[in-house]
């Protein structure tokens, strides 16, 4: 499937800039034999992840609480070691490694993009900004020793060389060490329609069986996994070395329950597809029978996720009149190949539109919960996962 021409989803730029703009064919593929589900052409990663990364985890409360229960459970469960050592891979602005440096827990967070390293150094976190691959993994065990927990959060979907990855961390996981990673599910995104998920950083939409395919040739073993309820239905999982700890029975009932799901049929993609050509065509129709009735429509989130439905459903700023976001990275830019300006939540607040597309609709009851009073003004958002729908 392709959702055609497509910019770097975080690449929020300038007017000057807009001649210059980076494209490429967001299409889609999944594999039989290995139950992978990818983007086929794969832009750069130095194109995406640099000094100037627009999306800093620390701008949902929701998120920062949660990786605050994932660090303390990590900790509890997996660090009974003395001195024990956690390595974060895509450690962003270190809303998770905070929780661990904070007790004073030997930790090191590898992220490529200086800008949130540096966030996350001012938090007292200590960082190696680089790419993670076997030749760091190499570095970081002969200088700290072997980890006894990897981890990470919304990170290895987006690391096209999974190959690689897998030999990192089997090369700098202790014997008894374990490989925690959760970020958005294939399961979810189907049962939920959210094509919004698919976009450059995520090359791919993980599950159960595909990630049990991808480590096991590199003796890693699927031990544990968790399904969970950030950005829209999420699954943790657990790896560790083959034989080295139990595999619990969720792992069997995942990946029972994708077999039944259909996660491994070609029909089950194809009614995706017809659903995702659904969605695009009632949000335009919506929208543009909203302003050819004189309503001011604006965004709420200017997500990566956006980026997908903005230029998939060709929607721009004669469309929507501005996307109000909280990070300061993104202000007064505007949005990647769609060109609508990104402004600061005062104008959201301060001149509420009459309809507002939630773009950030995994942090719904977040921002519900302090939006009340746009709701009590008479405003309504426009909803599209899982379908369609003005409320
Ligand atoms: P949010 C990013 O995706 C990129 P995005 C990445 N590839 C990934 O995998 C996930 O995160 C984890 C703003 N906001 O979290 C802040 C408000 O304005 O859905 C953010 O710009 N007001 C690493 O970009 C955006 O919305 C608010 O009240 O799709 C949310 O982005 C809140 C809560 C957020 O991730």
């Amino acid at each position: 499937m392709s959702f055609g021409r497509m910019p770097i989803a975080n690449a929020f730029l300038t007017p000057c800039q807009f001649n210059d703009e980076y494209f490429y064919d967001l299409a889609t593929a999944f594999c039989p034999a290995c139950e992978t589900f990818q983007i086929i052409d794969q832009p750069q990663a130095e194109q995406m992840f640099h000094e100037a990364y627009a999306f800093f985890t620390r701008t949902s409360r929701a998120m920062v609480d949660h990786f605050g229960v994932y660090a303390d459970w990590v900790q509890q469960k997996f660090m009974g070691a003395d001195d024990p050592f956690v390595v974060e891979i895509g450690c962003n602005d270190g809303a998770m490694l905070e929780n661990f440096a904070k007790r004073g827990i030997r930790h090191l967070g590898i992220e490529p993009s200086a800008n949130v390293a540096a966030e996350a150094a001012r938090h007292g976190i200590r960082t190696d900004v680089t790419f993670f691959n076997l030749e760091v993994a190499r570095r970081v065990r002969a200088q700290d020793g072997p980890a006894n927990a990897i981890i990470a959060a919304n990170v290895i979907c987006h690391i096209p060389d999974i190959n690689e990855v897998a030999r990192g961390v089997a090369h700098l996981l202790a014997t008894d060490g374990v490989f925690i990673f959760e970020e958005p599910y294939l399961g979810s995104m189907i049962e939920k329609g959210s094509y919004d998920q698919i976009y450059d950083e995520h090359v791919f939409i993980f599950s159960a069986g595909s990630v049990q395919n991808a480590f096991r040739p590199h003796g890693l073993e699927l031990i544990d996994v968790m399904p969970q309820p950030t950005h829209g239905g999420s699954m943790r999982y657990v790896l560790a070395r083959k034989g080295a700890r139990r595999v619990a029975p969720a792992v069997q009932q995942a990946i029972a329950s994708e077999a039944e799901q259909g996660l491994g049929r070609a029909d089950t993609y194809e009614s995706f597809r017809s659903r995702c050509e659904r969605s695009r065509d009632e949000l335009v129709k919506l929208i543009k029978g909203l302003r050819a009735d004189g309503r001011r429509v604006a965004g709420y989130g200017a997500t990566s996720k956006s980026t997908t439905v903005l230029n998939y459903c060709h929607l721009g700023p004669q469309d929507i009149e501005f996307i109000s976001d909280t990070t300061p990275a993104k202000q007064n830019k505007f949005t990647p190949g769609t060109h609508i300006p990104v402004m600061a939540y005062e104008k959201f607040f301060g001149n509420y539109p009459d309809y507002a597309v939630l773009f950030a609709w995994n942090h719904e009851a977040e921002i519900l919960a302090k939006e009340k009073g746009y709701a009590a003004a008479g405003g309504k958002w426009i909803k599209f996962v899982p379908e369609v729908k003005v409320a």
